[in-house]
């Protein structure tokens, strides 16, 4: 099952887009070490899961067609600590807040400390003068490892609902749709955040649940 969250719409700093066909999103990943940041990036630009990634720190550019436009997503996978100046695990550098039009805060379910990691980096963003209106997704990974489950869904789902984020559980093991909905969500919430603000009320908040299964399950 995935359990998705969709945020309330915020207003953007940017201006619309309107009509160009090609537009351009900056995403950075964050999170705890081992959770599969990696992963999720490669699933994303390969379709594939290779197992191993290494510790590299890198900024991968991928044009996609969404709707008929051409979306090219800058996506920096980083590594936790993000900051080696820091020993705060939810640190963020001002240079990351900065770059970033979307977050995708990735835990792992089978790791409880990976999971406070991303609550601490979540109040990191929302505390954040610059870039407040980049919206952000989390992510609960490694759904596959269900035997070894530390974090349920519904913390994961009443963290994203308390910090109007989205939120979905999926295993970068196991399959690419949940990765590619994850970024393809993400990129429609920059989209709107960068829609000017309707009308004094705004937007009203939407909340929606999806249940869908993405494979098989399957042990490490
Ligand atoms: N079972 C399972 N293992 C996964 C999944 N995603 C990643 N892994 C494994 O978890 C380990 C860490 O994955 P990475 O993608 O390197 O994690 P990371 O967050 O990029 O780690 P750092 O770059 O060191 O911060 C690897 O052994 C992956 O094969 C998943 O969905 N299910
Ligand atoms: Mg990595």
């Amino acid at each position: 099952m995935v359990v998705q969250v969709t945020p309330r719409i915020r207003q953007g700093s940017k201006s619309m887009e309107g009509r160009e066909q090609k537009v351009e999103a900056n995403v950075l990943l964050l999170g705890a070490e081992n959770v599969g940041k990696s992963a999720l990036t490669v699933r994303f630009l390969t379709r594939r899961f290779i197992g191993e990634y290494g510790d590299i720190e890198s900024i991968y550019s991928h044009c996609d067609k969404i709707d008929g436009r051409e979306i090219c997503f800058n996506i920096w996978d980083s590594l936790c600590p993000q900051n080696t100046k820091s020993n705060d695990p939810g640190y963020i550098t001002d240079q990351q807040l900065e770059w970033t039009d979307g977050f995708i805060l990735v835990y792992s379910i089978c790791d409880r400390a990976s999971f406070n990691v991303v609550q601490k980096q979540v109040q990191w963003i929302r505390q954040a003068k610059a870039k407040i209106s980049a919206p952000i997704i989390i992510v609960g990974n490694k759904r596959d490892l269900q035997h070894r489950r530390a974090v349920s869904s519904e913390e994961g789902r009443l963290l994203a609902l308390s910090a109007d984020c989205g939120f979905f559980e999926i295993s970068a093991a196991e399959t690419y749709h949940g990765v590619l909905v994850v970024f393809h969500e993400l990129f429609d919430l920059i989209r709107e955040s960068r829609v000017p603000k309707k009308g004094a009320a705004g937007f009203k908040g939407i909340v929606r649940s999806m249940s869908a299964v993405f494979g098989r399950k399957r042990t490490e």
